[in-house]
């Protein structure tokens, strides 16, 4: 096969493979391209991304997301979580649009994302240990909707989502840690959780002076006895039997929440 076709068919089985990732976060009115681990690699000079490295658009699954491979993704040649040397500068309470790529409706499951403070420069912050991840967002199955679960109304929505930064933020550098976790298989043995995270590195802005309460540890908050929010038989969940999400409760500007 010429390398050009097998560039083409490789593509094509990542689009068949219906996995994906976070290619673009628009915060506020500034578009950042993210980690893109199909087209950054082989870029000379290296990139400079917001994002912490990760090998591909497959999962994090059972046996991995104990490890550190579930704090920002499976990292490239066996390392997980390196931080990045850039961040993104956003104001306190700003909207923060996701672009996923073309995200398949056969995922079925909740959608979260966490803030953690990196206590000074994030390029030298790790993030895998402590209980340092707040969650600021999710939505899981919401028997309102016309398409309940979370992560199935993302085709519904050109593959993005959209949340909230808490608007009184003290300023600095934060990591912003955007999952999906896909529960289609997770109802037998030899099931799969499927979590797909990543790291985005930001500068909050502004004039702000909440700090982040005590949140989760990742690894840590996600465990494979979890029978509540990971290994289910998802298509038990409706109006009557509702889902939580994993990794607790959610934070923002009005304290708690579930
Ligand atoms: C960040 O910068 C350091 C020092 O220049 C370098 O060693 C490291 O590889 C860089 N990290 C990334 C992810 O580019
Ligand atoms: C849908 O997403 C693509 C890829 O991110 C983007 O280029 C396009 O502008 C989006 N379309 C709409 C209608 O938002
Ligand atoms: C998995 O299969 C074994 C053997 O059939 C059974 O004992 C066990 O209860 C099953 N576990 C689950 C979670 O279904
Ligand atoms: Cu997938």
């Amino acid at each position: 096969m010429k390398s050009s076709s097998l560039v083409s068919f490789l593509s094509l089985s990542t689009f068949v493979s219906a996995h994906g990732f976070v290619q673009q976060i628009w915060f506020g009115d500034n578009l950042v391209d993210t980690w893109n681990p199909y087209k950054d690699p082989q870029k000379k000079p290296a990139v400079n991304k917001i994002t912490r490295v990760f090998k591909d658009n497959g999962p994090v699954t059972d046996g991995l997301f104990t490890t550190d491979a579930i704090t920002c993704n499976i990292g490239r040649d066996d390392k997980n979580n390196v931080p990045a040397n850039a961040t993104a500068n956003v104001a306190a309470g700003s909207t923060v649009k996701f672009m996923w790529t073309d995200w398949q409706s056969d995922h079925p499951g909740p959608i979260m994302t966490y803030l953690a403070d990196c206590n000074g420069k994030c390029s030298s912050f790790s993030g895998s240990s402590g209980n340092v991840w707040v969650k600021i967002d999710q939505a899981g199955y919401d028997a309102s909707q016309s398409v309940p679960w979370a992560s199935k109304r993302l085709p519904t929505q050109n593959s993005t989502w959209t949340v909230k930064l808490p608007s009184k933020m003290a300023p600095g550098e934060y990591i912003l840690r955007h999952e999906i976790l896909g529960l289609q298989r997770t109802n037998n043995n030899g099931s799969l959780a499927q979590f797909y995270p990543a790291c985005h590195q930001i500068t909050i802005t502004g004039g702000g002076t909440t700090k982040l309460p005590a949140g989760i540890a990742l690894p840590g908050a996600y465990q494979p006895d979890d029978k509540k929010s990971i290994f289910l038989e998802y298509r038990d969940i409706s109006a009557s039997n509702p889902y939580t999400p994993p990794g607790g409760p959610v934070w923002g500007d009005n304290g708690w929440s579930t």
